[in-house]
Order: C-alpha cells, then structure tokens, then sequence
C-alpha cells in the first residue's frame, strides 16, 4: 500500500498549539513527579493572572475603575493606579485557589499577605509587581507584570518572612508577561528562557520562543538620561561614551518589562542607577531585578548592581532596592569597566592625600 503522505504541516501547526505553558513545563522537567506538576500548576496560575489582567487593560477606555489613580500612596511611597490594586487583587484570588502558594509578597503590599488554607500543603511563595510601569496604562503604552517564585523554608511563625531575605540563586522559577500588541509571557525554572504567546482564540499561552539566548553585545541603551546629573560620574562617563562611539542607539519606555523584553531580544544594556540622594537606585530586588536577573543569566546575559551579580545581593528586607545594570554580557561589563575604574581613581586620590 502507498505510503500515506502524512499531512505534516497541519501536524506541526497542531503539535505547536498543544504546547502550552503546563505541558512544556513538564516536558523541560522530564517528570511527572510531585514538585514538577507544582511548578506545573504554579505556571498555569501565572498565565490565569495574565489572562485576566491582559482582558482588563483592552477594556482600559471602555470601562469604569480601569484608568486613573486611586488617590492612594503604597509602600513604596508613589500614588497607586487604579490597574495597580486590581492586578494584585487578581494575583492573590488566583493564587487562593491554588492550594500551592502559601504567601504572596507584592510591591503593592507592605506585608506579606498569607493564605493559611495553603501553607501546610502549599510550600511556595509568590513575590510579584502585579503591574510593573502602570504609568503607561493611561496612555495605552506597554506595562508588564513581574513574578518569582520560592520555595517557603520554615514554618515563618512570626510573619516576618525572614526566609524570603535570601540571594536571588533561591529563586525556582522567575518571569515576565508583557502586555504589549500581543500578550507574551516568559519565563524561566532554569532550564533556559521560554516565550508564549497568548491565542486569544484558544484562551492559551502558545509556545513561541524556545531557549532565547541574549546577544553577546548589542545597540541598545536603556536608561532615563533626564537623570543625567544625578548619577554618579562614573555613570555619566559611560553615558558619554556611547554619545562618541558608533552604533549605540537609546531606547527607552519607562516600563522595566518592555525595556529588557527589546535587550533579551535584541541585545544590549537597560540601566536604573542609583543617584547621589538614592544610591540605592529605585528598582526592587525581589520581584523586579531578581527574577529579571534569573531570566538574563538563563539567557547567557548578566545582571549586576554596577559593583555586585544581582543574584548575590541579600537583601535586608522584602522591598530592598537595588542599582540595576542587566543586559548583554559584554555591554553590562563595559559599564562595570567604568565604574571600576572611578572607584580606582578615587582610591588613588585618597591615597596621593593621606
Ligand atoms: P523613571 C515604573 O515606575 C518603573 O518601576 C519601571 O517599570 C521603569 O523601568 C522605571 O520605574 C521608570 O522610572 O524614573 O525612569 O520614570
């Protein structure tokens, strides 16, 4: 009998849109056991966030309580968007039902928030920015969530959650979605970076990008230049460098998500120093520069505060900030090479004067 043609096409369309977040999960763990079904289920959850917050954000000039502020200041000191509260409220109702994560901790919250129900079985914690650059919401600009998860150590009886203040190597899986033309979720558990993208016909994230590997270099420059004369001389150094030397470009969104998803793909540095008043820079450590950190090294980028790998840093209490260099590995160093060479300088003058 004829060999029936197989009508591979149709296979590979179909065989691509049974990879969904879950399956490929499992499939990168290659087990079925326990853990890698929670990490399984945890993804699922990530992507039930996404889609709820993506399905708002399109309403965002059609309905009531989307745009806008709500007259409210966070934790973190700066005024709460109306998107920003209802994120966090669906990460925490998504992650209730869950049964796995047994504390959420969120740039929206100034205490973790604990779901009793979970924490004897659930031993994960969630540390999320439910939406990260929420200033674009009102101009219909790309804003993006931020999300890590932990394993919880320890019963954590007085609620200071002292086990989440360790180094960013902790973390088990890290990851974005960016809520842009089309809503793409990335993440990593360590065995290299992934995207999907989300049918909204299927009401699915879709594998679309598999192993993304950063370029080693690239054009791009990330960073805020209207802080120019706030940053340290080293800084405004390496900024005049790339004003003299072809083949630098700047781009900048003012959403973290948007901004490193162009450096993953295109290559080249994003930037949030810190200042002479903040040295400490504004970004957080453990839900926006760890997890972005995680994904850059999964990629074979770097991630550094200028003097220290992101991943190293231990923080001194759940909304640390860091200075944060992220980006190609050549381009991050180049920067690095700046600042080494300030501090040598200044060395050196303390020196000639003692
Ligand atoms: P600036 C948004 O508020 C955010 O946290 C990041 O998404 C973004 O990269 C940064 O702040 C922008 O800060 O000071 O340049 O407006």
């Amino acid at each position: 009998m004829a060999d029936v043609e197989q009508p591979v096409v149709q296979e590979q369309t179909l065989d691509r849109d049974c990879t969904t977040l879950s399956r490929h999960v499992l499939q990168q763990l290659q087990s079925y056991s326990a853990n890698a079904q929670d990490l399984s289920a945890l993804m699922n959850r990530i992507g039930l966030a996404a889609k709820l917050i993506a399905r708002r954000l399109s309403r965002a000039g059609l309905m009531e309580g989307v745009l806008g502020f709500t007259g409210g200041v966070n934790v973190q000191g700066e005024s709460v968007k109306k998107m920003d509260i209802y994120a966090n409220e669906v990460f925490i109702s998504v992650f209730k039902q869950s049964g796995l994560v047994c504390r959420l901790a969120s740039e929206e919250m100034d205490k973790p928030y604990y779901i009793p129900e979970n924490c004897p079985i659930g031993r994960y914690s969630l540390l999320y920015d439910p939406i990260d650059g929420s200033s674009n919401v009102d101009i219909n600009l790309n804003v993006g969530s931020i999300f890590s998860i932990r394993q919880q150590e320890g019963e954590d009886l007085d609620g200071e959650a002292r086990d989440l203040l360790q180094n960013g190597r902790k973390q088990l899986a890290a990851g974005y979605v960016l809520y842009g033309p089309s809503t793409m979720l990335v993440y990593s558990i360590g065995t290299g970076v992934h995207a999907f993208s989300l049918d909204p016909s299927l009401g699915e994230f879709i594998l679309s990008q598999e192993n993304i590997q950063v370029p080693s270099r690239g054009p791009i420059y990330s960073v805020n230049e209207g802080n120019f004369w706030q940053w340290d001389d080293s800084i405004r150094n390496y900024i005049r460098y790339v004003h003299r030397h072809e083949g630098y470009t700047a781009r900048y969104g003012g959403a973290l998500v948007g901004d490193i998803h162009r450096i993953f793909l295109q290559g080249g540095v994003f930037l949030y120093p810190g200042t002479v008043k903040k040295p400490e820079g504004k970004l957080r450590l453990l839900y926006e520069s760890a997890p972005l950190a995680f994904l850059m090294e999964q990629a074979g980028g770097r991630a550094s505060t200028g003097t220290q790998d992101i991943l190293d840093v231990v923080p001194e209490k759940i909304h640390t900030r860091t200075p944060l260099i992220i980006g190609s590995k050549d381009d991050v160093a180049l920067v690095e090479s700046f600042i080494k060479e300030a501090a040598w300088e200044s060395s050196e003058t303390a020196h000639a004067r003692s």
